[in-house]
């Protein structure tokens, strides 16, 4: 095998010299299957968040990407984006986003390769129930300043402080919380 600048694949040379002038009259392209050089990685977002899948495949072209969930093939459309590519985008997550079994499946003309399955998990928004205890109280007002403070990670708790549902726990969320403790 040797690389060919010329036409930037991999081939293998051999074949009839028959015609007698030298040069070889066949050659055959090398084509390798898929292999993964990076995995996508299990992903956790406030429910109303985003999350981007994505792998890194190395393989000859053309290569096709098909994300799924378990067996079931992904279709862009609504909030997914991305389904046959190599990051695969949810926007925004809702609940029944969440599965263990996030996984793509690359192909060429060589063979194809399924990457191992990775979780999205999604925490619902707005109860304020930051310590998790079924209620909103006073104490949870010391978790929702931490977890305010801290920015994340994405959690039960910190989710929970995500009063206004756009996937994050900010200053916007702080009025929308001591109105629910107020008048629950
Ligand atoms: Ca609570
Ligand atoms: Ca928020």
């Amino acid at each position: 095998m040797t690389y060919d600048a010329t036409h930037r694949v991999t081939v293998m040379f051999g074949g009839d010299n028959s015609g007698g002038n030298g040069n070889l009259a066949d050659t055959w392209q090398y084509v390798s299957s898929p292999t993964i050089t990076n995995p996508p990685v299990s992903q956790a977002t406030c429910e109303g968040g985003a999350v981007t899948f994505a792998a890194v495949i190395s393989g000859s072209a053309p290569l096709t990407f098909q994300w799924r969930r378990g067996l079931i093939n992904l279709t862009d459309g609504g909030h997914i984006f991305g389904a046959e590519t190599a990051a695969l985008t949810i926007d925004p997550v809702t609940i029944s986003d969440a599965a263990p079994d996030y996984n793509l499946v690359v192909s060429n003309a060589a063979g194809s390769i399924t990457t191992a399955d990775v979780a999205l998990s999604v925490y619902a928004t707005g109860s304020g129930d930051a310590n998790g205890d079924g209620l909103l109280t006073a104490e949870d007002v010391a978790p929702f300043a931490s977890f305010l403070l801290a920015g994340g990670p994405p959690g039960p708790g910190f989710c929970a402080g995500d009063m206004n549902a756009d996937g994050q726990l900010d200053a916007l969320d702080i009025q929308p919380f001591v109105s629910a403790l107020i008048s629950p």
